[in-house]
């Protein structure tokens, strides 16, 4: 048996499932040894005490704007390689987009609030006791530029395969979300965008994961052996260290919403897991000075970006 599987409150264990672990089990010490040091996911449950409601959410955040994603509706019958960007993105008042997603628009033409900071605005504040019990039990540091950002969108949108670069805590609101995982060690069949193929950044996948075309790509056959399968409901919070490569889809009938940040990379070798981290970590890092000499400075890390 496994370490984490003697801690109690562990669900699940198994070497090749993502174990799940209720908060009230979990101290600092025993995530950090156990999750951060290997870079290992892990689910983390009753983490909040309820389920966020779209009215709820309107009266909290006014006319807050929130930026959202614009896929259209053809985009993911193409080939990733024929994307000419990532998706359009667009800032608009926050009751305009509850609009698009009650008349069903948001849905119909993938339109999904994304990576949107919430920080300063009432809805973090209302759940601060329960983020901040959260950041003491994970023993997780804030790496100084991510903050709180929202997710919100339609059942049966998809966010493509693609890894971050930092620790990730995905928290999961209302509603419930499919997530399929890929070891960082799978990299190189996964497919990356290289830094000169134009389209999508060098984070995301060519392949479709859901119909994967294996004559063009075979490699793909052995990351699909290695996946795991997660199921993020209400109240749950998915641990997704740097390197894990990771498709997001919403599920169910109803909106589903989801809070994420990013965390410090600890301890620091594994901003170096594979060569596509390393490779984007050291060009990130030498964009740094050229951008405070130009004036333009970098206020968030290379993550999940819209381009
Ligand atoms: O929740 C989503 O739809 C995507 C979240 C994500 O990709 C992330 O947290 O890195």
């Amino acid at each position: 048996m496994s370490s984490v599987a003697q801690a109690s409150g562990v669900v699940n264990s198994s070497d090749d499932s993502v174990p799940t672990i209720s908060i009230s089990h979990l101290n600092s010490e025993f995530f950090h040894k156990n999750f951060v040091i290997p870079g290992r996911p892990v689910l983390i449950d009753k983490v909040f005490d309820e389920e966020w409601t779209l009215p709820w959410l309107e009266d909290k955040l006014g006319e807050y704007p929130v930026g959202a994603r614009y896929y259209g509706a053809e985009r993911f019958h193409l080939p990733k390689t024929q994307w000419k960007r990532y998706c359009e993105t667009r800032t608009l008042p926050f009751p305009e987009f509850v609009k698009l997603l009650r008349d069903g628009t948001a849905a119909r033409e993938r339109i999904y609030v994304a990576n949107c900071d919430v920080s300063s605005t009432p809805v973090v504040t209302a759940i601060q006791s329960q983020l901040s019990n959260l950041e003491t039990r994970t023993g997780l540091k804030p790496n100084g530029v991510s903050n709180y950002s929202m997710w919100l969108g339609a059942p049966g949108h998809t966010e493509p395969l693609h890894f971050d670069l930092a620790d990730g805590l995905l928290m999961n609101l209302r509603g419930t979300k499919h997530i399929t995982l890929v070891p960082p060690s799978e990299a190189h069949n996964v497919y990356p965008f290289g830094f000169f193929d134009g389209g999508l950044s060098p984070g995301f996948s060519k392949v479709y994961l859901n119909q994967p075309d294996l004559k063009m790509y075979p490699r793909m056959a052995s990351a699909l052996k290695a996946r795991q399968e997660v199921i993020l409901g209400p109240s749950q919070a998915l641990f997704l260290p740097i390197g894990w490569w990771h498709e997001v889809t919403t599920t169910g009938t109803d909106y589903v919403c989801s809070l994420n940040r990013f965390w410090k990379v600890e301890p620091f070798r594994r901003n170096f897991v594979n060569r596509y981290v390393a490779n984007i970590y050291l060009v990130t890092q030498m964009a740094k000075p050229l951008a405070a000499f130009s004036g333009k400075e970098q206020k968030k890390p290379v993550v999940h970006k819209a381009s």
